[in-house]
């Protein structure tokens, strides 16, 4: 435990100084660093509350990490401009700041995913489990979704123009068992996110293979990705290549490590402790 808060305190004398470095990119690295150390050392820690808050003020941390040094607000070539002046508070989250470009973020290498052969699995508390390849899900009604995007380390891009299948549609056809309560939706290389099945029935809920009348770019979760426009952007799965019925809610990626767990921008609920 007081290794993990020393890490922290020292990760927070980096920070405070960076700005005014000479180098702020090598405050930045170290403090990275050291925050990952105390990552690590949260295995150790057996009570459960107390670990997840501390996950929690190791999150906010990195989140405040990626906003210094990994976001370029530019948009990358063949990505077009999202618009950036809408001041509407009924469209722009708290705490929110618009981006017209569409920054990348995930953990581990984009992973090889051939259109062709791609699948997606649903099973666990199911009549009858799928595995269905790109083909089989527009054919069980593609539709077409405008949604904005909320990332938790605090950036929206507002009018993306979803293409795929909504997840009810695919609940609807492998029936979820009556017991079945929430959902775990992996995707490649190793990741998850967690969701009450009502969420993922909601008509702005899909499994997206096109964004803005292109395929989806292989670097924003192409062939496949999960999108849930009224959570923060960790809970849309990239790469995702099954969805999995529970009776029980069982965290993700990012909710077993100090995000919250429902994830609501509106609510301002980014972290586990918030
Ligand atoms: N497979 C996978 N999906 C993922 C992630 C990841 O690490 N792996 N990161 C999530 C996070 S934290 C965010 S903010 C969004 C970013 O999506 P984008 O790169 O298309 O902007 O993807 C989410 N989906
Ligand atoms: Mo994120």
């Amino acid at each position: 435990m007081d290794e993990i808060l020393q890490r922290i305190e020292r990760a927070d004398s980096l920070l405070k100084a960076a700005p005014s470095r000479r180098e702020p990119a090598a405050a930045y690295t170290r403090a990275e660093e050291i925050l990952s150390e105390a990552r690590e050392l949260l295995d150790e820690v057996d009570d459960e509350p107390r670990r997840l808050r501390l996950a929690a003020q190791i999150a906010r941390r990195m989140a405040d990490i990626d906003v210094a040094v990994h976001l370029d607000h530019v948009p990358p070539p063949g990505v077009a401009r999202a618009p950036t002046d809408v001041d509407d508070p009924a469209r722009v989250p708290p705490g929110q700041h618009l981006t017209p470009g569409w920054p990348v973020l995930h953990t581990g290498p984009v992973p090889d995913g051939d259109p062709a052969t791609w699948t997606l699995t649903v099973t666990g508390l199911v009549e009858q489990r799928l595995v269905l390849s790109l083909d089989e899900l527009r054919e069980l009604g593609t539709v077409r979704v405008t949604a904005d995007m909320h990332c938790v380390t605090s950036w929206s891009r507002l009018d993306n123009t979803w293409e795929g299948v909504p997840v009810a549609a695919l609940l609807d056809r492998a029936g979820a068992k009556p017991q079945a309560t929430h959902a775990l939706v992996a995707g490649r290389p190793a990741y998850s996110a967690n969701l009450p099945l009502e969420a993922l029935r909601d008509d702005d809920v899909l499994f997206a293979w096109g964004h803005d009348g292109a395929p989806l770019p292989p670097a924003h979760g192409g062939p496949l990705r999960l999108v849930v426009p009224k959570r923060y952007a960790w809970k849309s799965v990239k790469w995702a290549f099954e969805l999995r019925l529970l009776d029980r809610d069982v965290p993700g990626y990012w909710e077993a490590r100090g995000y919250h767990n429902d994830g609501d921008p509106w609510r301002e609920q980014r972290f586990a402790d918030d």
